[in-house]
């Protein structure tokens, strides 16, 4: 069995019963949500082996985020309950003002989360490890998470675990182009899949997508798949070593919240790759997961297993 370690802040998610601004919801949804998360628990629920590093408060939502965790199969060793610092929160509006887009609203400055250190980083699980997976959201928490994380590349680096990174941008984290390159820059140059998107691809050069490829791919010294998410367009990945490009494109949907996708994406595009699948077949098996994970709401929740996503395909590529 593949063993996958996956490093970041898990969240509780408020989701409102129902579409519209913020301020007039009153009922919602308790989810648990954070993109590293998701993405490892898209894997566990496609048979991989996975682990998690973060911190969460020594509070009621920390209880839920572990146990969370601990319900889909994935290990806790990695998990620090910090006494000090509460588990962060986000709260979600959907289909406003822009219909069927999802904004959020987080409180997560000060989390236990963003003062994950590289103490924290307990080298003996990375025993065995086949593959390191982190995103752009967790070295932008703080100074120390950044550090944290690149104590984990070390790690990965000396045991020869190849690592998957998401350049996953989010604006309020990252303020500016210049504070994200200078962020992620060794994330990127280290990455052996690299995952972005086009709005992150504009964020970090301000140019079109050939351009911003051939920028990316200057950077991602040591990359052998280059995927790129373009949401309703579907999806690309450049096989850097055969030179080879792949495009699937998106299943059409009903979307109900759209918070997720690209996580649902990473998970089973790495899940697949792992299972020695094809780079064709890891973007169709994406590309159904992303779609799976718009129609519900919650991030974790819609995650589909291997039978899930045949039925799904079964259905939409006749
Ligand atoms: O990828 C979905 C995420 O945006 C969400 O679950 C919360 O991790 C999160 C973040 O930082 O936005």
């Amino acid at each position: 069995m593949k063993k996958v370690i996956g490093m970041g802040e898990i969240m509780i998610q408020m989701n409102p019963v129902e579409k519209g601004a913020l301020k007039y919801q009153t009922l919602f949804e308790r989810h648990v949500a954070g993109s590293e998360a998701n993405i490892i628990i898209q894997m566990q629920k496609l048979g991989i082996q996975t682990s998690f590093i973060t911190s969460v408060g020594e509070d009621q939502f920390g209880e839920v985020v572990i146990s969370t965790l601990r319900s889909e199969g994935t290990d806790t060793s990695g998990v620090k309950v910090d006494p000090e610092h509460p588990t962060g929160v986000y709260f979600v509006q959907r289909s406003y003002p822009i219909p069927k887009k999802t904004k959020v609203f987080y409180y997560r400055k000060g989390s236990a989360a963003s003062f994950l250190s590289q103490e924290d980083i307990d080298e003996s699980i990375f025993e065995d490890v086949d593959l390191f997976l982190v995103s752009g959201i967790t070295p932008a928490l703080s100074e120390k998470c950044r550090n944290a994380a690149l104590k984990a590349l070390e790690i990965c680096e000396r045991k020869r675990i190849k690592v998957a990174f998401d350049t996953n941008i989010r604006v309020n984290l990252l303020q500016n182009r210049q504070k994200a390159l200078d962020t992620l820059l060794p994330f990127i140059q280290r990455a052996q899949i690299l995952f972005t998107g086009i709005g992150d691809l504009y964020f970090l050069f301000e140019s079109d997508l050939a351009s911003s490829i051939e920028n990316i791919k200057k950077i991602a010294e040591r990359a052998e798949l280059l995927v790129i998410k373009k949401g309703e367009e579907g999806a690309m990945c450049l096989d850097l070593n055969s030179g080879k490009s792949f495009e699937h494109s998106s299943y059409p949907v009903e979307v109900i919240d759209e918070l997720g996708a690209g996580d649902a994406f990473d998970g089973a595009f790495l899940a697949a790759y792992l299972e020695n699948y094809s780079v064709k077949e890891c973007l169709k098996f994406a590309c159904a997961a992303g779609a799976i994970t718009v129609s519900l709401k919650g991030d974790i929740e819609p995650l589909p297993s291997w039978r899930d996503l045949e039925l799904f395909i079964e259905i939409f590529d006749k």
